[in-house]
């Protein structure tokens, strides 16, 4: 059979093989992808990350069905970078996405660390665009925590909710640096929680203080009203939810509606398209030049410059040049 035509015919069997092998980087990978890249730039990725147990998986569900509901198709990525096994936490994804199965305008797809977390932030890249060629309009992609691995993963959405909940101690502290950032959207999950009030006053008084920080205090009366500002930038919208009960889902699902069409209506669509197309051929040439020169040496010659660089008699600039210059 042929694999790629099945799967842009919508065969599910051909999506789940070709995954697959893409994920385990099989030999026909390269090939499978180069096939399918004109047919990727449709779907609309969203990005959900927070720390461990904020619900992001329930959430996941959640937004799926409220997509479901409007028509729309959606694939789902679970990507643990804190897992080496498959199976663990993801088993109590699979659980809890279980009455999503079935449904054919649904594909949830798991994904744990195999080796290093820039090869699990490229094959999540990879298997968004496997799900993007197959025609899913959305592509919900949920990574655990908010550290460099989640935002290399990021990197590859369109939007990006973060998902807080509340009782996690001092809440400002529980914030981490770095999600204002990286966050389009704020979900405040377990709203049915008597404290989740704090958690949204927190993220607010944080926004006011970015934004007074780079443009002044803000005019008027009242804070300034989520989405698109006068200024072009986008202020992200905070939005308290109740995965388990489904509530808040569809104000956050319309949000993100809103900020794809934020994205497309200001030209940032664009430049995302362009900064993701940058980071994918940036990645592919550092780990190819790396895995080139290093194939080229003899097996001795690196622990040996690693070794003199250690021991003083090397500094590393100069070890450098000395493999670029004989490979
Ligand atoms: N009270 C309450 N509990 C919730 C809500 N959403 C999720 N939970 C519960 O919180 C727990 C963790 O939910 P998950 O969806 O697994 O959280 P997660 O963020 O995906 O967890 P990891 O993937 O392990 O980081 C489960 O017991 C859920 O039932 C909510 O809105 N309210
Ligand atoms: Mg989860």
């Amino acid at each position: 059979m042929d694999l790629i035509a099945d799967l842009l015919a919508g065969n599910r069997r051909a999506l789940a093989r070709a995954i697959s092998r893409v994920e385990d980087r099989a030999d026909d990978a390269r090939g499978l992808l180069a096939a399918l890249h004109g047919h990727t730039g449709r779907a609309h990725v969203i990005g959900l990350t927070g720390a461990p147990g904020t619900g992001k998986s329930t959430l996941v569900s959640a937004l799926a069905r409220a997509y479901r509901a409007t028509g729309r198709t959606v694939g789902v990525v679970a990507v643990d970078p804190t897992s080496p096994f498959s199976g663990g936490a993801l088993l109590g994804d699979r659980v809890r996405m279980r009455d999503l199965a079935g449904d054919p305008g649904i594909f949830i797809r798991s994904m744990a660390t195999r080796g290093s977390l820039g090869g699990l932030a490229r094959a999540t890249a990879d298997v968004i665009a496997v799900l993007d060629a197959a025609g899913f309009d959305r592509i919900l992609v949920e990574t655990v925590g908010v550290g460099q691995a989640e935002v290399d993963i990021a990197s590859a959405a369109h939007t990006t909710i973060v998902v807080e909940a509340p009782g996690l101690g001092d809440e400002v502290q529980a914030i981490k640096a770095g999600v204002l950032e990286i966050a389009d959207v704020f979900a405040v999950n377990k709203a049915d929680r008597a404290d989740a009030d704090r958690t949204v006053m927190a993220l607010q008084m944080m926004q006011g203080l970015a934004s007074a920080g780079h443009h002044g205090p803000q005019p008027g009366p009242g804070p300034a009203q989520p989405g698109p500002q006068a200024d072009g930038a986008w202020l992200p919208p905070i939005v308290k939810t109740i995965a388990t009960e489904g509530r808040g889902v569809e104000a956050l699902r319309d949000w993100v509606e809103q900020h794809a069409r934020y994205l497309r209506d200001s030209g940032q669509l664009a430049r995302r398209e362009q900064a993701r197309a940058a980071a994918a051929l940036d990645h592919i040439l550092r780990d190819r030049l790396l895995a080139d020169l290093l194939a080229r040496q003899p097996a001795e010659r690196l622990p040996a410059l690693v070794a003199a660089i250690a021991g003083r008699a090397l500094d590393p600039y100069a070890a450098a040049d000395a493999l670029l210059a004989d490979s």
